[in-house]
């Protein structure tokens, strides 16, 4: 009897406690529903949906440094590298410019478009002209490779399953239509393997296929505090003019995001991805120019952590803004065959909703 009161009691005021949280947030919601909900981190797209007729205008910027030679989980020389190939990898920067566009169609499903901007490039070493074998030459000996230009369009949906004050689960469905180049060639001023021809699949703008681009998020708000998973995959269909498809992608996020003030919140962020080789071969490229001229160089395992901030201001005329930046670190590679491991990234991210 006594055990079934106290049951009751606990029963009464953890039940009241929800109800009190749930009414102290819905009261705060009135104002600005999605301006309440601790920001994703800048590098997690897709994790959240608009109510009916309200737009949001993105910008992302993405930074990825890749620097010396991986094979497998370890580096290796260059002189590895020159036993197969003319020239080796020094390092890398991609530069990935996205703007974005959503709407609310209704409460529960939102349409997103993308369009991106991509740079790239790559430097190299020629054999024979590495620092081992460098006799005084200074920085001559190493090759730079360019790319620059529109990427791939995506489409997406995204639907919310569950929308809850504190649970949230959506699901996205989107597409890749292929406008991004992949005819780039070597500037006629560059390394003379590559003028006039097709520079590596790294190098190129777009995947050439149509892309599916499925993925889930589930979120768990608390007023102080979010804590997310999400993952992403995308899968190439077919093959494309030149006879190649990507390898598929699987990205899995999780991350934990804390207010400390109304307007600034932190995050820490695990991000693992998976992807695998290119299937089929572009046969106008010579696949010992460079391990990236190689579709066996190609896909992999990464894990990196990522650390960001958040400022998302809930009142005041800049209320409808919101400004994010991410660092991330490596913490594990394990690369298919010879390529250039992953530095550093860096994510920003402006949105404004009206
Ligand atoms: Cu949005």
């Amino acid at each position: 009897m006594r055990f079934s009161i106290v049951c009751l009691f606990l029963f009464v005021f953890i039940h009241s406690a929800e109800i009190m949280a749930q009414q102290d947030s819905s009261q705060i919601c009135e104002s600005s529903c999605c301006n309440n909900e601790v920001a994703l981190p800048a590098g997690v797209m897709l994790g959240h949906v608009h109510s009916k007729g309200e737009w949001m205008l993105s910008y992302r910027y993405m930074n990825m440094a890749m620097k010396g030679i991986y094979q497998g989980n370890s580096s290796v020389t260059s002189d590895e590298v020159f036993k197969t190939y003319l020239m080796t990898p020094e390092s890398m920067q991609m530069n990935m410019h996205m703007l974005m566009l959503m709407y609310g169609i209704n409460k529960r499903l939102t349409l997103m478009a993308m369009v991106n901007y991509n740079q790239n490039t790559m430097n190299m070493t020629m054999f024979g002209m590495s620092d081992h074998h460098d006799h005084g030459m200074g920085g001559s000996n190493i090759h730079q490779m360019n790319s620059q230009g529109l990427g791939d369009v995506k489409l997406y949906g995204i639907y919310s399953l569950v929308n809850e004050t504190r649970h949230k689960l959506l699901m996205n469905i989107g597409f890749s239509i292929p406008t991004g180049s992949i005819d780039v060639l070597g500037e006629s001023n560059g390394m003379t393997e590559y003028i006039g021809k097709h520079l590596s699949y790294m190098m190129q703008l777009g995947s050439g296929t149509f892309d599916f681009l499925p993925g889930a998020t589930y979120l768990y708000h608390k007023k102080t505090y979010t804590f997310g998973v999400q993952g992403n995959a995308n899968i190439h269909l077919g093959y494309n003019k030149y006879g190649y498809s990507r390898g598929n992608e699987f990205t899995g996020n999780a991350w934990y995001a804390y207010r400390w003030l109304n307007f600034l919140s932190s995050s820490l962020r695990v991000e693992y991805a998976i992807s695998g080789k290119i299937q089929g071969v572009d046969t106008s490229l010579y696949r010992h120019n460079e391990p990236s001229a190689n579709t066996a160089n190609y896909g992999g395992q990464t894990a990196s952590v990522f650390i960001g901030t958040t400022w998302q201001p809930l009142r005041g005329g800049l209320k409808n803004q919101k400004i994010s930046a991410e660092f991330g670190l490596p913490l594990y590679q394990n690369l298919n065959g010879i390529q250039s491991p992953i530095k550093y990234s860096i994510n920003a991210y402006w949105a404004l909703t009206f």
